[in-house]
C-alpha cells in the first residue's frame, strides 16, 4: 500500500501553519462548498464518506453529528449546541494531534467551522494540553488570524452563520482526555467522568447538546467536503474508508507520523520508516498506544484498521504504533505504562484507583526479582477486577497490557523470580545466560 498524504500533504512547506500555506493549498475552498449546502446535506455528506473518529474508539463522526437534536426539547426549551475539540492528546506513543496543530492548525479550524455550522452550533471549543505552550500559541494566532479573514464571527463570508471559536488550555491530566471529563474540566470543574448515558450529543457543555470529536477526525472533513464521498471511499477499507495518521515510535529508523490508507500493515509501515534498529527484531508492539493490547511479531501484517485489529484480539485506538526490540524487557515495559495510569487515575472509582496502585507494587517486586508465581496470578487477579468494573476506560486500558503480556511473554516473567532480576539488566546477563 502506498502512503496517503492528505492532512500531512504540506507539513514540509516552509511556514505550513500560516494562513497564506493553507490557502495555497485549497485552504477554506471546503468551507465555501458546505456554507452554501443545507447543515443536513453536510451531515449526510460525512455519513456518507464513513469518516470514523480517530481519538480511539471509532465512532462514526458523522452518526454522532446527527444525534443532536434539533429544535425544542420536551420542555420546549430550545437549548444551545456546542462543538469540542478533544485536543488534550495524552495517550502514551500518540503524537499525531499535536503535529497537525503545529504543522496545519488552520485545516483543524476549517474542520471546526464546518462541523459546527452542520450541527447549528454557534459556539466551538479547542480544549488542548496546556503543557504544550507553542501549540497553544500555535492555535491562538491561527483563530485570531481567521477572525481576521472573516472565517469565524459574524455572518461568515456572508452566509449570515455565526461561530465564536474559543481555544481552551488543560492542566495536563490524561484523563481529561476522556469526553465527560473534559466538559467537566471546561466547566471550570475538576476533570472526572460523567456517567453515561446520558451522552454529551444530548447533555453534554452546560447539559446542552454537545459533539466531542478529536482533532484528527474534524482535520479530515474539508478533504472530504472538498473531494467527495467516493474519493475518501477509494481509500481504506469498506467499513474503515479513508487515510490517516499513524504515529510511529520506539526502536524504528525513521519515527514520525505515517499517513496511509486504514488497512495498512505495520510490516508496509516499518517498510517506509526503514525497519527497526540494524540488528534487532520487533519483540512486541502497541496497534493504538499503551490502552490496546500488544502485539507481538506474529502480528506484522494484521491490516490495521478497526475490524482486522480487532478480529487479532486488540485495539486500532489512536493508531500509536510503539514498537520495541528484542533489547526491551517486557515487564519494565508494563511497569512504566502502570505506574502512568496509577498517576493519571481520577480516583473516582474504587477498582481503578485501588487496583492501579497494588499493580505497579507487584510489577516493581516483579521486576526486581523478588517475585512469586502465585504475584502472576495477583495481577491478573487484580487486572479482572479492574477491567470492564472501572467507571471510565481508563481502567480497561490499565488492565489491558497486563493482560497481552501475560499472555505472550509469560516466561519472561517467570524468568526474573527464576534468575532474581531482570534478565535485560546488564548486571544480570551472567544469571539469564
Ligand atoms: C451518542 C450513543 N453518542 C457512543 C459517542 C461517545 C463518544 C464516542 C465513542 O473512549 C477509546 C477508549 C480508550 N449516543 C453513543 C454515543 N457515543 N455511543 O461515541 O464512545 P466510546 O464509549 O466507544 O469510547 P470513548 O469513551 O470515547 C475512547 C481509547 O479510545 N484510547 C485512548 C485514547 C486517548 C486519546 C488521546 O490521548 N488523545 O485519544 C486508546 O486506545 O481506551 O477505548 O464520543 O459519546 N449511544
Ligand atoms: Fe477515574 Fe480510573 Fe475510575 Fe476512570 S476508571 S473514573 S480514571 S478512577
Amino acid at each position: 500500500m502506498t502512503l496517503t498524504p492528505v492532512l500531512t500533504r504540506y507539513w514540509d512547506d516552509p511556514q505550513s501553519w500560516t494562513m497564506d500555506t493553507y490557502r495555497r493549498h485549497d485552504g477554506y475552498q471546503a468551507l465555501r462548498k458546505a456554507l452554501a449546502m443545507e447543515p443536513d446535506q453536510v451531515i449526510q455528506t460525512v455519513k456518507d464518506a464513513g469518516l470514523r473518529g480517530r481519538g480511539g474508539a471509532g465512532f462514526p463522526t458523522g452518526m454522532k453529528w446527527s444525534f443532536i437534536p434539533q429544535g425544542a426539547g420536551p420542555d420546549g426549551v430550545t437549548k444551545p449546541h456546542y462543538m469540542v475539540v478533544n485536543a488534550d492528546e495524552s495517550e502514551p506513543g500518540t503524537c499525531k494531534d499535536i503535529p497537525l496543530m503545529l504543522s496545519s492548525p488552520h485545516a483543524l479550524i476549517e474542520g471546526i467551522i464546518i462541523g459546527s455550522y452542520a450541527i447549528r452550533a454557534a459556539h466551538a471549543f479547542i480544549y488542548v494540553r496546556g503543557e504544550v505552550v507553542p501549540v497553544l500559541r500555535r492555535l491562538q494566532a491561527a483563530v485570531a488570524q481567521a477572525y481576521e479573514a472573516g472565517f469565524l464571527g459574524r455572518n461568515i463570508l456572508g452566509s449570515g452563520y455565526d461561530l465564536e471559536l474559543i481555544v481552551h488550555a488543560g492542566a495536563g491530566a490524561y484523563i481529561c482526555g476522556e469526553e465527560t471529563a473534559l466538559l467537566d474540566s471546561l466547566e471550570g470543574r475538576r476533570g472526572q467522568p460523567r456517567l453515561r448515558p446520558p451522552f454529551p450529543a444530548v447533555a453534554g457543555l452546560y447539559a446542552c447538546p454537545t459533539v466531542v470529536n478529536n482533532v484528527e477526525s474534524i482535520a479530515s472533513v474539508p478533504p472530504i467536503i472538498l473531494n467527495g464521498t467516493m474519493w475518501f471511499r477509494s481509500m481504506g477499507t469498506e467499513k474503515s474508508p479513508g487515510f490517516t495518521l499513524y504515529s510511529l515510535s520506539g526502536h524504528v529508523n525513521r519515527p514520525g507520523q505515517y499517513e496511509a490508507p486504514l488497512g495498512v500493515t505495520l510490516r508496509e509501515l516499518l517498510g517506509y520508516a526503514g525497519g527497526v534498529r540494524d540488528g534487532h527484531t520487533v519483540k512486541f508492539w502497541t496497534p493504538g498506544g499503551s490502552s490496546t493490547p500488544l502485539f507481538t511479531d506474529e502480528h506484522l501484517d494484521v491490516p490495521l484498521d478497526y475490524e482486522g485489529v480487532a478480529a487479532a484480539g486488540s485495539m486500532l485506538g489512536t493508531k500509536a504504533l510503539q514498537i520495541f526490540d528484542d533489547t526491551t524487557c517486557v515487564v519494565r515495559a508494563v511497569l512504566r505504562w502502570t505506574e502512568f495510569y496509577a498517576h493519571e487515575s481520577c480516583g473516582k472509582c474504587t477498582p481503578c484507583r485501588e487496583g492501579t496502585y497494588w499493580l505497579v507494587q507487584l510489577l516493581e517486586r516483579i521486576e526486581q526479582g523478588r517475585g512469586t508465581e502465585a504475584d502472576l496470578d495477583k495481577l491478573l487477579d487484580i487486572s479482572d477486577t479492574i477491567n470492564g468494573k472501572s467507571f471510565c476506560a481508563l481502567g480497561d486500558g490499565a488492565a489491558s497490557p497486563i493482560f497481552s503480556s501475560l499472555k505472550y511473554f509469560r516466561d519472561e516473567y517467570i524468568a526474573h523470580f527464576e534468575h532474581g532480576g531482570c534478565p535485560f539488566d546488564p548486571a544480570w546477563s551472567t544469571a539469564w545466560a
